[in-house]
């Protein structure tokens, strides 16, 4: 009797770039559905977030990070470092720049922090948005400044190129045991994407400066005897005036808010919700441990 074991291969792939460069609409495509929040503003993503693809029979787990940026204050410095941390678990690298910016400093940093990197990828992305002839001397250049495996270029947005690149990864995939049950598709606790789906509409709903400085928590979630779940979330602000903006007058903008991620909730779970929103004044709370730790950031005295 013949025994043929068949070989598997897994391996992570770490997606970093500029804030803002469309890691996480990148991953969401990938996914097929919503796994990491997106918004226009810079500074989204807070935390690594994993989302396992099957391509044929290899596994390529993505690692969404928070985009790179010069931290100012404790939050900024652990994104960062969570994008940090990403780059030195990887198999591969995919570095997303975003085209209609060209080739910045920071990707220009970011080269150099991945020079010894074996897989590294670069998808020039938002080539919706920019004319053609404007994407050959990014190439060049970039091909200057680094050994990179190959270069795509994508649409996130709108979907191109993004199979083909997929391919490529998966052919440096390395063997190994699947290191992820496949089925398993997105790492990541509830509460805490439940938190985020609100803070996207924080982010899409308050403007300038206010959403960076705002933590969601969700604090419990109950099941009722017809299975509508009721999720209780705790936005917290760091002054009674940003509460009231928050808040908004007469309670409109927080009723905005709520209703929106309800129906994001809804949709991404399939499920109906009560979603009961509670404003807190912390002031302190970016400089508390558990803020960190309870979105996988690490807290540096
Ligand atoms: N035109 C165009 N816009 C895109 C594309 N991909 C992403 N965007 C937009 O770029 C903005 C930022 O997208 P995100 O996916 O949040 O970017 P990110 O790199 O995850 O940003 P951070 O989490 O802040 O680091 C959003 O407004 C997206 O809709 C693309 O292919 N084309
Ligand atoms: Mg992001």
């Amino acid at each position: 009797m013949v025994f043929r074991m068949t070989k598997t291969y897994s391996g992570f792939i770490a997606i970093i770039g500029p804030t803002n460069a469309g890691k996480s609409t990148l991953i969401n495509q990938i996914m097929g559905r919503k796994v990491s929040i997106v918004s226009h503003k810079v500074q989204t993503t807070r935390t690594n977030l994993r989302a396992v693809k099957m391509v044929g029979d290899k596994q390529l787990i993505f690692v969404d990070t928070p985009g790179v940026f010069r931290p100012k204050r404790r939050l900024d410095t652990a994104m960062v470092g969570a994008a940090m941390d990403a780059l030195s678990d990887a198999d591969a690298v995919l570095l997303v720049v975003d085209a209609t910016h060209g080739i910045t400093d920071t990707i220009r940093n970011l080269l150099t922090k991945t020079q010894n990197t074996e897989n590294l990828f670069v998808a020039l992305n938002k080539v919706d948005a920019i004319s053609k002839g404007n994407l050959l001397p990014m190439v060049a250049e970039l091909s200057n400044l680094a050994k990179i495996k190959e270069i795509f270029m994508i649409s996130a947005l709108k979907n191109d190129g993004v199979n083909e690149m997929l391919n490529a990864l998966a052919t440096v995939m390395p063997e190994s045991p699947y290191l992820f049950d496949a089925a398993d598709a997105v790492d990541v606790p509830d509460n805490l994407y439940l938190a985020e789906l609100t803070r996207e509409k924080i982010y899409k709903y308050i403007h300038q400066e206010l959403p960076y400085h705002i933590n969601v928590v969700t604090e419990k979630v109950d099941v009722d005897p017809d299975g509508v779940l009721d999720i209780y979330q705790k936005i917290v602000v760091q002054s009674d005036a940003h509460k009231k903006i928050v808040i908004g007058r007469g309670g409109e903008l927080l009723k905005k808010i709520g209703t929106d991620a309800r129906h994001d909730i809804q949709d991404q779970w399939g499920v109906n919700a009560r979603l009961h929103l509670f404003v807190r004044v912390e002031e302190n709370w970016e400089n508390v441990a558990e803020n960190y730790t309870d979105q996988g950031l690490e807290f540096k005295k």
